[in-house]
This record gives C-alpha cells, structure tokens and sequence, in this order.
C-alpha cells in the first residue's frame, strides 16, 4: 500500500488499513467519456452508489504528479470541468506525467497500475478499450488489453462497445490468459446492448461465485486480472441494429476527420451521443451504475470470503 508517488485519500486508506471493502473507480471516462455536467454528476452518484453497497470508493487519477486513489469533490470537479484539457492517461503515461507533476485522467490499464498499488482488488467502470476494427492494419489495441493479462484487478464493464472488433478483443483476452466472466449471462455484452453475439468464457449468477473465482485465481498465480462482463439493465438498452448503424457512422467519421490514437474513444462516444440524441449517455450513465453495484457486491463478498493476501 506503500509507494513513493501513491497518495491515498484519508477515507481510502482508513479502509484498506482496516481490511474493509473498497472499490477502484477511474477518471478518463470524466475527463474524456462523457459532457460536464453529467461526467461529475455521475462520478458523484457512482461514489454514493458504492456506500450505500456497504464499500469505500475510491476514484483514481493522477493529481499534481501524484497517482491518487480516492478524489476529493473538487478534484473530480476540476476533472470535469477542464474535461479534454486533462490528459488521457494510459500506462506509457504514467512517468511522464508524475515526472512533470501533472494532472491526468486515468484509464482502465492505468487505473488498474493504482488500484493494485493501493492493494484493491475490485474496479468498476463502463467499458474497456480492446482491439479496435481495423487494427491488423493500424496495430490499435488498447493497453488495457495487456493491463489484465498483468495487473491482478478484477474490472467490471458492460463489454466492449462495437467501436471495438469485439471478437479479436476476445481471442487478445483468451491468448493472455484473462478469464472473462459473464454475470448472469452466457452472451458478452456489447455496451448499450446486452448481448453480442459473442460467449463468454464462464457463466457466474451471484457476486459470491465471483468471489471465489478470484480468490482461486490469485491463490493459483497472483498475476493477472478477470474481466467481469455485466449486460446493461434491460429497460435502458439501446436498439442493436439502430446502435450497430451509428457506430459505424461515427467510425467513418473518425476516418474522415483522420482521428488516431488515444483520440478516437473519446471522439467516438461524442459523437455517438450526437448521432442518438444523447440517449447513448443515459444508457452509458445506466450501466456505469449498474457495474459499480455489482462491483460492490463482489468487493463484499471478496471481503466476507478469506482475504487474499
Ligand atoms: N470505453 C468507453 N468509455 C470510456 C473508455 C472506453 O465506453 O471512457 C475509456 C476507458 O478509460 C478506457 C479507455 O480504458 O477509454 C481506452 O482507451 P484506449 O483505447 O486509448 O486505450
Ligand atoms: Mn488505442
């Protein structure tokens, strides 16, 4: 729990001092993922969703060149509302901006470096990033992707949206050795929609089942992660041929526009959530929400279950 450039929220560290339940919550998709005010709105509801589950939230960034784990409200404030401005921060970035003493806003694969660094095994969010469509081309595939084949944290997403190529995302994940659980599903789910096309590897129906399998997971080998695949509420997903057809219009916009790199997540769900109307971030906020119960529920029952030290 110990690091040079870790800093720890007070209520963070009481909670892990303690041993009781915490859950790791990233900052890309405030800065990056979603319009202020809702990305603020949200990241508060989210924190207040995972107490009333009975654990301690603890969203990461990197704050004045420190890899911070729990944000005060002004932080995440300050996150949201310079938004674009605070650089996206994967694990290539990390050194530069703790370095420079920067400000950065963590994704899955960074959020994950912090988490296990804090020594929290449990991280909620909305979607990874994967292998996106084209990348035998463009070589782009998301750091989180090799994040989980290293970093023992458990990630709960709502799948991968179809701005990925969702089956080479799978066959990444297979070759890496990351278990992908479907919660209550045999379907990956594919963000706004609840179901891909695609399997999972294993199919888990309570957060305590998710429990042991991690448990078993790192008492056999402590390395590596789980991707926890949780289908968005049926009543707030979205039309699959409708969603299918947007994403492909927002991707030849990326095209056109000759967007790259860490650019295009964020570029893409604008203008998703332009093409809809905004209803992509209603459903987006939904299942953030959804994912954070679920991963509260796991965090207790990994905590009510022997810890795994
Ligand atoms: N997918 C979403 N919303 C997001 C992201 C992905 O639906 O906000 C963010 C996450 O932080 C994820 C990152 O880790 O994008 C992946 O970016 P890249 O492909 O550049 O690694
Ligand atoms: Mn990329």
């Amino acid at each position: 729990m110990f690091n040079l450039h870790l800093s720890l929220h007070p209520e963070v560290q009481a909670a892990l001092l303690e041993n009781r339940p915490v859950v790791a919550l990233e900052s890309t998709i405030i800065a990056h993922g979603m319009p202020f005010p809702q990305n603020v709105e949200t990241a508060l509801r989210v924190e207040k969703m995972v107490r009333e589950s009975g654990a301690t939230p603890a969203t990461c960034a990197i704050i004045g060149g420190k890899l911070t784990a729990g944000l005060r409200t002004d932080e995440i404030e300050l996150l949201g509302k310079e938004g674009a401005k605070i650089p996206k921060a994967s694990r290539r970035d990390l050194a530069y901006l703790v370095s420079q003493g920067k400000h950065g806003a963590t994704t899955v694969a960074s959020t994950m470096m912090i988490a296990h660094l804090a020594d929290i095994r449990i991280f909620a969010t909305g979607g990874i990033g994967g292998v996106h469509r084209g990348a035998a081309t463009t070589m782009d595939i998301s750091a989180d992707l090799q994040e989980l084949a290293q970093t023992p944290v458990a990630v709960v997403s709502a799948g991968a949206k179809s701005i990925l190529d969702l089956g080479l995302t799978l066959e990444y994940l297979e070759t890496m050795g990351v278990p992908v659980v479907g919660y209550q599903t045999e379907d990956f789910p594919a963000f706004y929609t609840r179901r891909s096309g695609f399997g999972v590897d294993f199919r888990l129906d309570s957060p305590m089942e998710i429990a042991n399998l991690l448990k078993s997971k790192w008492e056999i080998d402590p390395r590596g992660g789980v991707l926890i695949a949780n289908p968005v509420p049926e009543e707030h997903q979205l039309d699959a041929d409708w969603m299918e057809k947007t994403i492909a219009e927002a991707v030849a916009e990326a095209e056109k526009q000759g967007i790259r790199g860490k650019a295009i997540t964020p570029f893409l769900l604008a203008t998703i959530e332009n093409l809809t109307g905004g209803r992509s971030l209603q459903t987006n906020i939904e299942l953030v929400l959804n994912n954070v119960r679920l991963g509260a529920e796991v965090a207790v029952a990994l905590w009510r279950t022997e810890p795994v030290k």
